[in-house]
């Protein structure tokens, strides 16, 4: 059985473009775990790996390996930063211990960085911030300080400050061990010395309130602080470990992951204050079916849990599941149950992920994050453990969709292909979201944003060969009433031999919205048979479903039949249907007809200073605002708003917002069109029909 205070399991996180991807390629190039340095840039990351990222330079993906760093057991994660990517990073970062949030020297903190910090929050993970990237011209340690300072509750001080900064950035002077590393070159290579001279009082300085914010997360500490003014480096370290593990405190450290500057020092940390999985404590969640917490104490030799964080689906190698044991230990060739779908689930090998390839593994305990291929029924987020044990760890839901479009097959006839790729994808992306079926008939597709859409149809191209092309999704108009008539409607038709007769009299009147269709059969003395009856109502509801003046179907109207006549020998069932489509058809543009539109509930979640922006924007795409709530210092605007305006508002609250601002959006009800809209709508409809 392996020890487990040695190891770590640990997630790199920020915003878009920090660099993770090259930190962790450094990473692995100097903890010999591969021996060439991959670089996002050529394209020879193996962590970036899928043709969706190497193309587009980004991670979309998080991708799992591990190292080995003076004695230290590693499995880290190499999140997504992008926010089309964010719901990978929070549904895989449940499976972490630690994290270390990377922070770009120049940009300082952004809007991913707050996103992922708050995800971190809401798993409590213990993290240390590194501020990368200072060999960039502009890079600002202090300044990006200040600003982690500004934003998050946590503390967060500096363990190590730079040397040097842009073309110049030599090295790091750690706080702890007050030694300054040199590198000489960019291959990691350094050496230690003694602090520069002119550096020595601003080391001093933050030595002294990083040793000061240590002892007041310990009271036993702050005391001894207060009496003597100082503390042992050995009381120092061991505060420091608390304060990061109880999330007093967040150390700082500073580097150049691309040229390997700060790195080791970096690799330190983790080892020396980020939680083992024996250190984060037992995995909490309840009973499947029960309410009944459950504990699992990550004991190696305890019973078996572990979350699925992740699901891979290929067409030719199938499915690979990842998870992440929190307790006890896995073999191969085994069963294991799946808590949320109650079932027993048998696998082969266990395989160790490294980037783009796999490696059998011998057995998995708490920490370690592993896959098993060829499962039939897990998906992400389910719990796989013991059956005599179970337990269901509570995992956060997707994070709702924000854009949707529609999607068509390149080549016509293609949809069923489309239908099934996608199914595939969606199993390993959940927040996707694919609805067909609705009222417009259309395959709807539903993500996280533009990039995110694209890059999934990239990947429907390259593995099952289908090309979708997306388009803006139609509006579900409606056709309606707002006056009555009463009506004739006949046919009538004599060719040759047997001829065709119906005759019909209807009244059509409105229905309150949400009314639907109501047929009122008013016949009384036979004067229309029985059995011609029913064929009246179709006719009315092919006319209804076909829509009469725009091609969108008919809704919220009452068509009675009241009076007719019928011909021995001509009239048919086919007649009387005709009659009534006719009919109805006629009586409907008496019936003073209107358009309605999809109105939807838009929630929109921005801090303070965006309300009035987005106020006045839901304004000007007729949208009424039902009123604002305060929660947890944002604001939380709710309103009517008509779907066609906010087709596409995910680009348009971000630049509002400059990214701060979230939405959801649901179907609400149907109103009027207003009436000078009504025409283009009316001629699209028409234009449509005759295609
Ligand atoms: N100057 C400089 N550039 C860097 C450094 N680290 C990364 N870069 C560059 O920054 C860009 C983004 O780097 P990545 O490693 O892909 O960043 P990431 O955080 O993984 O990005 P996402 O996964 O898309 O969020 C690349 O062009 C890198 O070459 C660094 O330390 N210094
Ligand atoms: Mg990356």
């Amino acid at each position: 059985m392996k020890e487990t205070d040695k190891q770590r399991t640990v997630a790199f996180i920020s915003h878009g473009g920090a660099g993770k991807t090259s930190l962790a390629e450094g990473i692995l190039y100097l903890t010999k775990t591969t021996n060439r340095l991959g670089r996002v840039d050529d394209g020879t990351s193996v962590l970036d790996f899928e043709p969706e990222e190497v193309q587009r330079k980004i991670s979309i993906s998080t991708a799992f390996h591990s190292y080995i760093w003076k004695k230290h057991e590693v499995h880290f994660m190499d999140c997504p930063g992008d926010e089309n990517f964010l719901n990978d990073t929070r549904t895989c970062l449940r499976g972490a211990d630690g994290a270390v949030v990377l922070v770009d020297a120049v940009d300082g903190v952004k809007v991913g960085t707050e996103k992922t910090w708050a995800f971190a929050d809401e798993y409590e993970l213990p993290r240390v911030v590194l501020i990368n990237k200072m060999d960039r011209e502009r890079a600002d340690f202090f300044k990006c300080l200040a600003e982690l300072g500004e934003i998050f509750q946590t503390p967060c001080l500096p363990v190590a400050i730079p040397i040097g900064a842009e073309a110049s950035f030599k090295g790091v002077i750690n706080l702890l061990d007050q030694k300054a590393y040199l590198y000489e070159d960019a291959g990691g290579k350094f050496s230690p010395g003694d602090i520069p001279a002119d550096l020595a009082e601003t080391a001093a300085e933050w030595r002294e309130k990083l040793i000061e914010s240590v002892a007041e997360s310990d009271d036993e500490l702050l005391e001894k602080y207060l009496e003597e003014g100082e503390l042992g480096p050995e009381e120092i370290a061991k505060g420091l470990v608390t304060a990061v593990r109880k999330r007093a405190l967040a150390p700082v450290c500073c580097g150049a992951g691309l040229k390997l500057i700060g790195t080791p020092q970096l690799l330190d940390l983790i080892n020396e204050v980020l939680p083992s999985p024996a250190n984060r404590g037992p995995v909490k969640g309840h009973k499947p079916g029960e309410e009944t917490e459950v504990e699992l104490a990550p004991d190696p030799s305890g019973p078996f849990s572990a979350l699925v964080i992740k699901t891979i689906t290929d067409p030719y190698a199938g499915r690979l599941t990842i998870f992440r044991v929190f307790s006890g230990t896995l073999a191969p060739d085994s069963t294991f149950y799946n808590a949320n779908k109650e079932l027993k689930e048998r696998f082969g090998q266990i395989l160790a992920l490294e980037g783009k390839s796999q490696k059998p593994l011998e057995s998995a305990g708490p920490g370690t994050i592993a896959a098993v291929a060829k499962l039939k029924e897990t998906t992400t987020s389910d719990t796989l453990c013991d059956e005599a044990n179970p337990i269901i760890i509570e995992t956060p839901k997707p994070l709702p969709p924000v854009i949707s479009y529609a999607i068509e097959p390149k080549a016509k006839g293609d949809e069923e292909k489309i239908f099934s790729a996608l199914s595939k994808v969606l199993e390993e992306d959940v927040s996707l979201k694919m609805d067909r079926g609705g009222e417009t008939k259309e395959i709807i597709l539903s993500g996280m944003g533009q990039i995110h859409l694209e890059a999934t149809l990239d990947k429907i191209r390259r593995k099952y060969g289908v090309e979708v092309i997306l388009k803006t999704p139609k509006v579900a108009y409606k056709e309606t009433i707002k006056g009555k008539t009463r009506i004739q409607g006949r046919y009538k038709k004599q060719t040759g031999g047997r001829g065709q007769f119906g005759d019909t009299w209807l009244e059509i009147e409105p229905l309150p919205r949400g009314g639907g269709f109501e047929f009122v059969d008013r016949i009384v003395g036979g004067v229309i048979p029985r059995q011609y009856i029913p064929a009246v109502e179709k006719g009315i509801v092919e006319a209804m479903a076909g829509g009469v003046i725009s091609g969108n179907p008919v809704i919220d109207v009452r068509v009675s039949l009241v009076d007719g006549s019928y011909h021995s020998v001509d009239s048919s069932e086919m007649a009387f249907k005709i009659a009534g489509s006719l009919g109805f058809k006629k009586g409907f543009v008496q019936c003073n007809p209107t358009l309605l539109e999809p109105i939807m509930l838009l929630t929109v979640t921005v801090p303070d200073e965006y309300m009035g922006d987005v106020i006045g924007d839901m304004n000007s795409r007729r949208g009424k605002v039902l009123g604002v709530e305060s929660k947890a210092g944002r604001q939380v605007i709710k309103a009517h708003v008509p779907q066609v305006e906010i087709l596409q508002y995910s680009p348009t609250l971000t630049s509002m917002t400059g990214g701060r601002g979230s939405f959801t959006i649901e179907f609400s009800h149907y109103d009027e069109v207003p009436a000078h809209l009504q025409e283009k709508i009316i001629a699209a409809g028409k234009k449509d029909e005759e295609e």
